[in-house]
């Protein structure tokens, strides 16, 4: 959850946004590293009188000065290619939900049962209960079992949305006719919220996406709820 002053990412909630977090900080580490060595280069530069002739034209630092960013530049790419790969992995899902950008509230379907399907408004602000978020509530939360693995297909319906929750790492384009895939797996309970992450139209800040995870009795006993009422 973002609070005011909240200038980093949100705390990671699944196994993917902690490798997503791992990889920020390795970046952000070797960003510092690198402006750390810069400056102090051009504040010498700048500030002494210093120069060292038997440096000016020296082949070997040359070598040294182009091979070192290569190396550098490897060690972003390789971690940044493996953490890619493993957002895309795809391996047997439990359970699949379609969800599809309207203007302006989100539908989701559970393909996997024949009449589980609603729609999720955002709660206006006057009628929201004590602890409630505002602009973050919606009417009918997208309710997932915890410890599977999840498989959401994301289109729209009329223009780009996009499905996002920051806290689990979560991005996918709501694109009309065309149907992306995107895997989530989460190892404790919660509620996530998101919001439509593309700008959409006159209601695009008032589309959130809420996600409860629970223990699967819990999801079961959700499913019969929705079955009978
Ligand atoms: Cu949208």
């Amino acid at each position: 959850m973002a609070n005011p002053m909240h200038l980093g990412f949100q705390d990671a909630m699944s196994p993917l946004m902690e490798e997503l977090l791992y990889f920020h900080d390795h970046t952000m580490m070797i960003l510092i590293l690198i402006s750390s060595l810069v400056f102090y280069t051009m504040s010498a530069l700048l500030l002494t009188k210093l120069y060292y002739s038997n440096t000016s034209d020296v082949q070997e630092i040359e070598v040294i000065w182009t091979i070192l960013p290569a190396i550098i530049l490897i060690s972003i790419a390789l971690p940044s290619l493996r953490t890619l790969y493993l957002m895309d992995e795809t391996n047997n899902p439990c359970l699949t939900i379609k969800t599809t950008g309207h203007q302006w509230y989100w539908s989701y379907e559970y393909t996997d049962f024949s009449t589980l399907e609603f729609d999720s408004y955002m709660t206006p602000p006057q009628d929201l209960l004590p602890g409630h978020l505002r602009l973050l509530e919606v009417d009918h939360r997208m309710v997932t079992p915890m410890n599977s693995t999840i498989r959401v297909l994301v289109t729209a319906e009329d223009v780009l949305h996009s499905w996002a929750i920051p806290s689990i790492g979560t991005k996918m384009d709501a694109v009309p006719g065309r149907l992306n895939q995107t895997m989530i797996t989460l190892t404790n309970p919660g509620v996530f919220y998101g919001q439509c992450s593309e700008i959409c139209g006159a209601n695009h800040s008032f589309m959130p996406i809420v996600m409860e995870t629970t223990p699967l009795n819990h999801f079961q006993l959700w499913l019969e709820n929705r079955s009978t009422s």
